[in-house]
């Protein structure tokens, strides 16, 4: 019976933990001044990803280098799967792509709008997800 005890507590102690070190791998660039990108992480951690932060000033450099249309920038760009995660998408349609294997080259939320995860406060109205890929004609993913 004690065994039994120290077994499910080992389990209940110990599932969180292992399930923090095999998430979902996530590498973000963002500016080393942005604090939303941070709160980002946080959010996309508490979510089952794992996330490497870059801070680099040269941030035009690296949507450069994977295509952002100007309109499709948010506050970072990062890269999980293969995919490019720009701004403060939420980590559920993250999953969601990754589930659902979509055919695009990631999501993009533009700029810093509020009530996007990392920007407290209450959104003016509702918030796009956008698809990258489709060049600077951007696509509804989803809306919340
Ligand atoms: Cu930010």
């Amino acid at each position: 019976m004690r065994h039994l005890k120290t077994l499910v507590l080992a389990l209940a102690l110990g599932f969180p933990l292992s399930a923090m070190a095999a998430g979902i791998p996530v590498k973000m660039y963002k500016s080393p001044n942005c604090g939303c990108c941070d709160r980002w992480a946080q959010h996309l951690e508490a979510n089952g990803f794992t996330v490497e932060t870059i801070n680099t000033p040269a941030l035009a450099s690296i949507k450069e280098k994977y295509h952002i249309p100007t309109n499709l920038a948010g506050c970072h760009t990062a890269l999980v799967e293969g995919y490019v995660v720009e701004g403060l998408v939420p980590a559920k349609y993250i999953k969601q792509m990754l589930a659902e294997h979509l055919p695009v080259k990631g999501l993009s939320i533009p700029g810093m709008p509020v009530g996007a995860p990392g920007m407290a406060g209450t959104a003016a109205g509702p918030l796009n997800v956008y698809t990258l890929g489709a060049g600077s004609a951007p696509k509804v993913f989803a809306t919340f």
